[in-house]
């Protein structure tokens, strides 16, 4: 399934349990253009959730951060690609051979640099280069930080027209649109949708800022 851009903003569905994984999914489908699943709702509901979710008509971004030697990173893109996912998480550290050994299973984000403070430690110093690897070795995107809009600007100018979409948004502190205003596609939220009170409402209101962002964009 294509991604596209309609309203900028990805689901990042971290709840543990198939039932809310499922409602909140469907009460926010139409404000959404993908939803991310990852390790806490896999390991708690098993992966076939992947596919439950892929019928709500929007493509599914299998977020496993993946960072093994190629021969295993392509076992786990295939495994997700199986299981229904459109877009595979993987890092970039791990180097070029497993940047290729996944995209050529399916089509990739490859992790530049994270939104949490930490990632300033190791990943910042190297990120510009991780961009241009996934640049260079077909990726269709990459993950940057809605936390650091700065860095976003600057990560944009190395990887072109590739698709960056950028987690950190309400939780984590980034302010909606602004990851965009900056130079991404796509923003991921989590828990400012799901552990809302009112998901629906939350997403509504998060898509229209979004939608702000990307008119500015236009002009
Ligand atoms: O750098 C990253 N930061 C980040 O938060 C890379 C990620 N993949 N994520 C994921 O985005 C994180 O694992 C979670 O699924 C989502 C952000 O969720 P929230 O902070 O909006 O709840």
């Amino acid at each position: 399934m294509r991604l596209q851009r309609e309203y900028g903003l990805i689901l990042a569905l971290d709840v543990t349990s198939r039932k809310s994984a499922l409602s909140v999914a469907e009460s926010v489908a139409d404000y959404i253009d993908a939803v991310k699943v990852g390790y806490p709702l896999v390991l708690s509901c098993g992966l076939d959730i992947i596919g439950e979710l892929s019928g709500l008509g929007k493509p599914v971004i299998a977020d496993f951060k993946v960072a093994d030697i190629p021969y295993t990173s392509r076992l786990i893109c295939e495994q997700a690609r199986r299981a229904g996912a459109s877009f595979a998480i993987v890092h970039g550290f791990v180097g070029s051979d497993t940047v290729k050994a996944c995209a050529e299973v399916l089509d990739i984000f490859v992790v530049a640099e994270m939104s949490h403070s930490g990632a300033k430690e190791f990943m910042q110093p190297v990120a510009e280069r991780i961009a241009e690897l996934a640049r260079e070795n077909k990726a269709c995107g990459i993950v940057a930080p809605a936390t650091r809009p700065e860095r976003i600007a600057r990560l944009r100018s190395i990887v072109g027209e590739l698709i960056i979409i950028s987690p950190g948004v309400k939780a984590q502190g980034a302010r909606p649109g602004d990851a965009i205003r900056a130079g991404a596609d796509f923003e991921i939220v989590g828990r400012g949708i799901y552990a809302s009170a009112e998901p629906r409402r939350s997403a509504a209101e998060i898509a229209a800022e979004l939608k702000a962002a990307m008119e500015e964009q236009k002009h």
